[in-house]
């Protein structure tokens, strides 16, 4: 591979300039719980969110082009194309939870969507609604109404992320849903690639950009497990941990379960062993 400059760390990624405009993406195995990263790294986690990237992304360029170019041997990188990131967190949200339960407890709405009253904490909405937020250098994103989105995006270009967005999120929910996953919601990055295209970037349909949660077990009036991270959080929880840096290293068991549960909902999404996936990152590319 050729020279990589480093340009920008995310919490657990980091994003490298390669030449003729194409970036790579590395997916580190650090985890982060209560918006904090913990100081032990889940082995095969980057590898697990990459692959998972791979796979949604080679299934959903009949509803929008996407910026993944490649998938190297190492499984937790991918070479994409440079894109004119969208000033917005494109979120889609198909039950009512994390910031949406708080805005609608507040006020009956979600960036703008008035939904119908009663609704309980984790109920499936009546349809997923596009609830775009700004992007927040620290802290949490802010979610933001239809007209202010569009003055951040021009109109047209928010139509088209809005209505991709609610199509990506339809296609995966029901993908998981038919194999015991509930998609909850989920953030996507989109951007605008050199020859004018609205494409999808980043990751997508991760557990790190998304909310999944067991269908086995799901409880409306309450907030639901993490599929991925909740053996993590209530280890944390029951430390006594204040939820604030830094957080306390885990023991192997909980590292070892973490694990597991992230390798469980990478094969049954893909429906590939991720074994099979650590010999060829290819394969989940449909
Ligand atoms: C881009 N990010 C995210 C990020 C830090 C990821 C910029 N294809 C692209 C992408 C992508 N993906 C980006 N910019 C231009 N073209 C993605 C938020 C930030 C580490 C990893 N930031």
């Amino acid at each position: 591979m050729s020279e990589a400059v480093h340009v920008a760390s995310g919490k657990v990624r980091e994003i490298f300039a390669l030449e003729d405009d194409r970036l790579l993406l590395v997916a580190s195995d650090r985890i982060s719980t209560f918006d904090v990263i913990l100081p032990t790294p889940i082995p095969d986690k980057g590898r697990v969110l990459t692959g998972l990237s791979a796979f949604w992304f080679s299934r959903t360029t009949h509803i929008v082009p996407n910026h993944l170019l490649e998938v190297p041997d190492d499984g937790r990188s991918m070479v994409c194309r440079r894109l004119d990131m969208l000033p917005i967190e494109c979120v889609v949200r198909g039950y009512l939870t994390g910031s949406g339960w708080r805005d609608y407890s507040e006020t009956g709405a979600v960036c703008g969507h008035v939904l119908p009253e009663g609704l309980r904490d984790s109920d499936r909405l009546p349809a997923p609604i596009f609830t775009p937020a700004t992007k927040a250098t620290e802290g949490h994103d802010e979610n933001i109404d239809e007209e202010r989105a569009a003055e951040l995006c021009g109109r047209d270009l928010y139509r088209a992320a809005k209505e991709a967005s609610l199509a990506l999120y339809g296609f995966a929910a029901e993908h998981a849903e038919q194999r015991g996953i509930i998609l909850a919601d989920t953030k996507f990055e989109l951007g605008v690639a050199t020859d004018g295209a609205l494409t999808l970037g980043d990751e997508a349909l991760t557990p790190d950009s998304s909310r999944f949660w067991p269908l086995a077990g799901y409880e409306p009036g309450k907030p639901q497990p993490s599929f991925d991270k909740q053996f993590a959080r209530d280890w944390c929880a029951e430390t006594g941990w204040d939820k604030t840096d830094p957080g306390p290293e885990l023991p192997e068991d909980v590292v070892a379960g973490t694990r597991a549960r992230y390798v469980e909902a990478f094969e049954r999404l893909t429906g590939s062993s991720f074994e099979a996936y650590l010999g060829e990152p290819k394969i989940v590319l449909g």
